[in-house]
């Protein structure tokens, strides 16, 4: 009696809070979601529809705006992630009605609460979704359930970037995300959020999305983000409308499609029938086909210029950011069986296909390879390639937007090196590989996994996942990484000019400030300098 006499003593005396809680059920003006409270204080809403579904004329179409429906829909499911290059055509996990986005927040959030936004962008290639569905609920509890998460798909390979440069738009995935980020800005009160504070996040091609999103228009600032935090950031070839058409003419020739009405039929086939077709070609001059082949494109409008050049030109948006990478970016992506110079070489021509002999023999200078015969397991260029594809695609461009940013007056400009050793990683030979950082990011059971064994509780690597954690939510709180960093972690000193320096995230959660080597810096000189001749 007593007992149930103080609880509803307290349940009275805590009512009025609870009235001003966001209600689960959100009224987006174009549908209601009812959202799904957790047991740690959390509510997500999963699979809510940000735009009408790019089916049909909408296909290759920009984003539209999401059809209304009268009834409440139950917001307990994410939607399927899109269509990729290179898939099983009859996969159920995708699907070409793809463009949902799922968001987390704390359960006791107002309409009041003006909470920190983080909207992740995830990777992929700019050719698959990598990691849909990442759960939100790690990182919030990490902020004692202060921000608030945002996740989504967009559309990918043929159907996010193709283009024939006369009746279809340009960068359809990219204009995906910033319908999302559109609808951050129209919706996120609604969910507890402050539209005026949006930290945008993400990872390879995620992380690309972001020096995309800053360079877009030549670098007109929508107010849309307020500061980018980008994990190995991916700078590929980047190739003009209309030197991207074969791509186009290559796909409508396998598709049955030649002729006057090209769009209209590839239109009007099902999505399985191009799945079965979504394969990639070699770039003109190349031998092979790249790694990945659709991919957003100079059109003059979302993207004016190469994104090198924008940051060079001081043409992007300036907000506080951060730009790292992992310690061992290419092994993910160089084949392991490379066992010849030339085998090396041919890989980083297939990826860009603008490089030149000379460029070539001056990168073999630069990357020798001395240990030939330490590679029992693998080809014994594989390492060499890694390095190389690893520098030149994400490691370098980084520092050149950490370099950039200084210079046109963002002292926010932070940098950093996951350099966390999994045992079996290093076992396979990967290194710390690309993005690795995003299973400790978001904690190792919320990413589509498996996780690194180390990351999880009790393993070697498990307080490096609080002090990333500790650092994600400090910038995303207060652009400042360091404002609630975690249990004795080290100062995260900006990026200057004078100071190349980074955060060096180490095995076991240990943390220090790094300088580049001399060695690392003269690579990075050379790549640089031929990054606008390759078009990236
Ligand atoms: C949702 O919001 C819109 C716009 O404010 C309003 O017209 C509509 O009546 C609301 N729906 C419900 C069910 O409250
Ligand atoms: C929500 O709960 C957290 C702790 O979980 C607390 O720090 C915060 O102040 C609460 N917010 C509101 C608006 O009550
Ligand atoms: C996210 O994690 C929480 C805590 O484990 C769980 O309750 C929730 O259902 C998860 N959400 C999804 C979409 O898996
Ligand atoms: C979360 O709470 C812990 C324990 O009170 C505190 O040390 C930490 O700074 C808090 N973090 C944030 C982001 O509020
Ligand atoms: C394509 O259009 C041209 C010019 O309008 C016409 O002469 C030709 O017959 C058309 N070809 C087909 C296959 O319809
Ligand atoms: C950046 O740092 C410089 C040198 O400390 C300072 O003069 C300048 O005001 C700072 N700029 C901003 C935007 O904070
Ligand atoms: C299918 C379609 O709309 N085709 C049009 C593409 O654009 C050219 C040039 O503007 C038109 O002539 C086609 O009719």
């Amino acid at each position: 009696m007593r007992a149930n006499f103080a609880l509803s003593a307290l349940l009275v005396a805590s009512f009025p809070s609870l009235a001003l809680c966001v209600n689960p059920l959100v009224n987006l003006t174009y549908s209601q979601y009812i959202g799904q409270p957790l047991a740690n204080g959390i509510t997500q809403w999963l699979g809510i529809r940000y735009a009408a579904p790019p089916l049909g004329d909408l296909r290759f179409a920009p984003p539209q705006d999401p059809p209304f429906s009268a009834t409440p829909l139950v917001a307990k499911k994410q939607g399927k992630f899109c269509l990729k290059t290179n898939g099983n055509p009859y996969t159920t996990a995708t699907s070409e009605d793809c463009l949902f986005l799922d968001v987390y927040a704390p359960s006791n959030a107002t309409a009041q609460s003006k909470l920190p936004v983080f909207v992740f962008i995830q990777g992929g290639g700019f050719n698959s979704n990598s990691d849909p569905n990442i759960n939100g609920t790690g990182l919030i509890m990490a902020s004692n359930n202060s921000i608030i998460f945002v996740t989504f798909n967009y559309r990918v390979g043929p159907y996010g970037f193709l283009t024939d440069g006369k009746n279809t738009t340009a960068n359809n995935g990219l204009r995906d995300q910033r319908k999302v980020l559109e609808w951050v800005q129209k919706h996120i009160a609604k969910f507890g959020g402050d539209p005026d504070h949006v930290v945008i996040g993400g990872a390879s091609a995620g992380a690309a999305s972001i020096s995309l999103h800053m360079v877009a228009n030549g670098g007109i600032d929508r107010g849309l983000f307020h500061a980018a935090a980008a994990e190995s950031v991916a700078f590929p070839t980047i190739l003009t409308v209309s030197e991207s058409q074969y791509q186009y003419d290559n796909l409508a020739i396998r598709m049955g499609c030649a002729g006057n009405n090209t769009l209209s039929c590839l239109r009007s086939k099902t999505s399985l029938q191009i799945q079965k077709q979504n394969t990639n070609v070699p770039y003109p001059g190349s031998s092979n086909a790249p790694l990945y082949m659709w991919g957003p494109v100079i059109d003059n409008d979302f993207l004016v210029e190469l994104p090198h050049v924008s940051f060079l030109d001081g043409s992007f948006i300036k907000v506080p950011a951060i730009f790292g990478d992992d310690t061992n970016g290419g092994t993910i992506f160089a084949p392991d069986g490379t066992s010849t110079k030339g085998e090396s070489n041919q890989f980083i021509k297939d990826q860009f296909p603008y490089i030149t002999v000379e460029q070539l023999g001056k990168l073999n200078e630069l990357y020798p390879n001395p240990a030939q015969d330490l590679c029992p397991k693998s080809g014994c260029w594989w390492r060499q390639l890694s390095n190389v594809y690893g520098e030149m695609r994400y490691m370098c461009p980084g520092f050149l937007v950490n370099t950039e940013m200084v210079r046109n007056g963002v002292n926010a400009s932070y940098s950093y090196r996951w350099n966390v050793e999994d045992a079996q990683q290093m076992a396979d030979g990967l290194g710390v590989p690309h993005t690795a950082e995003v299973d400790a990011l978001f904690g190792p059971y919320n990413t589509r996994g498996p996780a690194p064994a180390s990351y999880f509780p009790g393993g070697i690597n498990a307080h490096a996942v609080l002090v990333i954690q500790g650092y994600w939510v400090s910038f995303i709180k207060t652009f400042d990484p360091n404002a609630y960093r975690c249990c004795g972690s080290a100062e995260w000193k900006p990026w200057t000019e004078k100071l190349n320096h980074r955060l060096l995230f180490d095995t076991g959660g240990k943390t220090s400030m790094e300088s580049l080597d001399a060695g690392l810096k003269e690579r990075c000189q050379y790549v640089d300098s031929i990054a606008v001749s390759l078009h990236q």
